[in-house]
């Protein structure tokens, strides 16, 4: 049953931002439409007195559901998930479910946040030395994905040969190794997911570069 309609759910999101670019994925995968709030990250938006009322701690993405505001992008899918069940994100089987979430939180958890805008910023001012941090810690990550694919459950996606969360999280990291310069090629398991998924027209819909105003704000 989908509930979401254009009216009843706002997303305030960056075009760029891997966290967002997961959950649009999800909102196209189960027909949720939703009413556009872009928040440019390179003009500090998401730290502005207005975007702290929506999400106190300053992160993309959040949504507005009947009145109410919440940040977290799995938090957002889980709440995806229970309210808009077809088609399901996750395994039935608890420890497939479990093995989804492992592969969800070693980008979500253990990758993003380090390579993330203000960290690399807290981490130097110089843009190289930036980049070398983001290369560095999107390498660990997604070296570590590939070798929990190796010892998993992998079909044509992460787990089996359904789209997952797991999925939703890994290819706009994917998307961010590139950004980054990082060869994802020596991942072969990940990578051959990565462009199956950028087959779907769901993920497509949700890339990046077909978001409202993408390269006016880049
Ligand atoms: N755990 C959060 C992470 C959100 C996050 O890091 N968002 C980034 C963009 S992908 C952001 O808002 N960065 C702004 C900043 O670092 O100031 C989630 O999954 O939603």
């Amino acid at each position: 049953m989908n509930q979401g309609t254009r009216q009843d759910l706002t997303l305030y999101h960056y075009w760029r931002s891997s966290s967002s670019w997961r959950v649009r994925w999800g909102l196209k995968i189960k027909g949720v439409s939703w009413h556009d709030v872009p928040v440019n990250l390179l003009a500090d938006a998401q730290k502005s007195p207005d975007y702290l009322k929506v999400n106190p701690v300053g992160f993309v993405p959040a949504v507005e559901i009947h009145g109410r505001c919440f940040g977290e992008s799995l938090a957002i899918l889980e709440w995806l998930e229970e309210t808009h069940p077809t088609p399901p994100l996750l395994p039935k089987d608890p420890l497939d479910r479990m093995e989804v979430r492992q592969l969800m939180f070693q980008i979500a958890c253990n990758t993003q946040p380090v390579q993330n805008l203000s960290v690399m910023r807290m981490h130097s001012p110089d843009k190289d030395e930036q980049h070398k941090w983001a290369r560095h810690w999107i390498t660990a990550g997604l070296a570590g994905y590939e070798t929990l694919l190796e010892h998993g459950h992998p079909g044509k996606f992460s787990f089996g040969d359904h789209v997952t969360m797991a999925d939703l999280c890994l290819v706009p990291q994917i998307y961010n190794a590139r950004r980054f310069n990082v060869d994802v090629a020596k991942w072969p398991l990940l990578d051959a997911i990565g462009l199956r998924c950028m087959e779907l027209p769901e993920c497509k819909a949700a890339h990046p570069d077909k978001q409202p105003g993408a390269q006016l704000l880049a």
